[in-house]
């Protein structure tokens, strides 16, 4: 019998360009290349990077610096009133999610131009309903969900946004930026667009008198806090063979594939259900208590916990275990939709992946609980469960048979300094 974990090898997707394969016991070629790159782009110059207060290279492993912000906030009324300068052709519009038509826009910009593998197999294609959810949490400003259009034809080219977050960092609890969706055409790369659209989205959360983001990618920047890597759990391994995101690992047939990736047809825990409206408050106090434990985590309240986990079809799914006996909630689980287009395969368009997002065990064993989560995706017709080895997910990956990826996700804080970078083991945030 060969190695579960080692069964098949995973392509995936991870924040930005990076192709996650997992290659057996040897070492890939694009592993090593990713390691030489990584190793050279420390040395690389970041010519926007290097004037952002952020961490520098240089700095690391400088103890002497404190923790806490980089630079003090500026008074309101030195923030530049106006927005930065775009080359020529190109305008600002601050982009309406609730208007019908430029959520279109949007989507339609990232379907064709978001993050893609290396290999260009697979492309994020976040739904319309999935960025309504992301970019509309409690207290969202409409400011901060920057569009750039051509002027002449009114078309959309590029897109960032940010959304309000509570988030503590060891024991001081920070109002942030979230920064996610950083996109720019295809046919626009490489003119330092980008770097306009980051000091734009920063005046407009300056303008809220918001001074520090948290962010991820899959490029190395200065300076990640922490280095994540992704899993893959096989649901539908046929198909994700079929597609090029999984290939047969050695010794292995497509019917033993098939059967070492079977899961019961109904879940196991007794009182495992669906979250409802009238489980926040439990699961608040569920999830503040479990947060607590991590360097690095978001502060969420009552009104978060409604937002971002009660269960939204197609978005996010939530269960919980509530005891037969005592009615107490116990454990948590949750993930959310994530499809990614399929490029230039005959047979499917579409990957459907579910994402691990916040999960709690106090009563139920981990391994118990996650594959509980794995039957409930398998039931919604997922074809694969992905998962990041933040908090205490290393207890349950390799057990359920979850594969590694290649591909790193890093993770950064904006004008905030930790004095040491982080365990992966240590966060316990996941962003979109
Ligand atoms: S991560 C997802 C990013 N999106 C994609 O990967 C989609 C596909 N790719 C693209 O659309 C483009 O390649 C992008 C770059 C737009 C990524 N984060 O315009 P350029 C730096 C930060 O010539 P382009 C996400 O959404 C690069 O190092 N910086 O390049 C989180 C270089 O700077 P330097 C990045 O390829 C975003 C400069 O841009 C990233 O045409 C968090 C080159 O610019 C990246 N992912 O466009 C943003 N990729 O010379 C930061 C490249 O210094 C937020 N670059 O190395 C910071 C907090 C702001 C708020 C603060 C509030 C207080």
């Amino acid at each position: 019998m060969a190695d579960d974990s080692k069964a098949t090898e995973n392509h995936s997707i991870t924040s930005d360009n990076n192709l996650s394969l997992e290659s057996g016991n040897e070492v890939s070629i694009d592993s090593l290349a990713r390691q030489v790159q990584e190793s050279l782009s420390l040395a690389k110059k970041h010519k926007f990077w290097e004037t952002q207060p952020v961490g520098q290279f240089k700095d690391l492993g400088d103890t002497s610096l404190a923790e806490g912000p980089i630079e003090p906030p500026t008074p309101l009324s030195e923030v530049k009133q106006e927005p930065y300068n775009l080359p020529s052709p190109y305008e600002w519009t601050t982009c309406d999610l609730d208007s019908e038509d430029m959520c279109n826009e949007v989507y339609v910009l990232l379907t064709n131009n978001y993050v893609e593998d290396d290999e260009n197999m697979f492309r994020f294609n976040y739904s319309k309903e999935f960025l309504r959810w992301a970019l509309h949490p409690p207290g969202y400003y409409k400011s901060w969900h920057i569009g750039v259009r051509v002027k002449t034809s009114k078309k959309l080219v590029a897109f960032i946004t940010g959304v309000p977050a509570k988030i503590r960092a060891r024991d001081t609890v920070v109002v942030m930026a979230e920064i996610n969706f950083l996109c720019v055409h295809k046919k626009l790369r490489s003119k330092r667009l980008a770097p306009v659209m980051i000091k734009e989205v920063t005046r407009r959360v300056h303008l809220e008198n918001i001074w520090q983001a948290a962010y991820t990618a899959g490029v190395v920047l200065p300076t990640p806090i922490s280095t994540c890597q992704y899993w893959h759990r096989s649901l539908n391994p046929k198909k994700l063979i079929d597609v090029g995101f999984s290939r047969l690992g050695p010794r292995m047939t497509m019917s033993r594939t098939i059967k070492l990736y079977k899961l019961p047809d109904q879940t196991v825990t007794p009182g495992f259900r669906k979250m409802e409206p009238h489980d926040v408050p439990a699961v608040t106090r569920l999830l503040r208590n479990y947060l607590k434990q991590f360097a690095v985590a978001p502060d969420f309240d009552e009104n978060d916990v409604e937002h971002w986990l009660l269960p939204k079809e197609d978005v996010v799914d939530s269960y919980l275990v509530e005891s037969p006996e005592t009615h107490e909630i116990t454990d948590f689980c949750s993930f959310y939709t994530l499809p990614s287009s399929i490029l230039g395969n005959q047979n499917y368009s579409t990957l459907k992946a579910a994402y691990s997002y916040y999960n709690v065990s106090t009563k139920t064993p981990w391994i118990q609980l996650m594959n509980d989560a794995l039957i409930v995706a398998k039931q919604k017709d997922f074809d694969v469960f992905n998962a990041l080895d933040v908090m205490h997910n290393e207890t349950f990956l390799k057990e359920l048979k979850f594969g590694p990826g290649d591909g790193k996700l890093h993770y950064y804080l904006y004008n905030y300094r930790l004095k040491h970078v982080l365990r992966s083991s240590e966060l316990g945030l996941v962003l979109l």
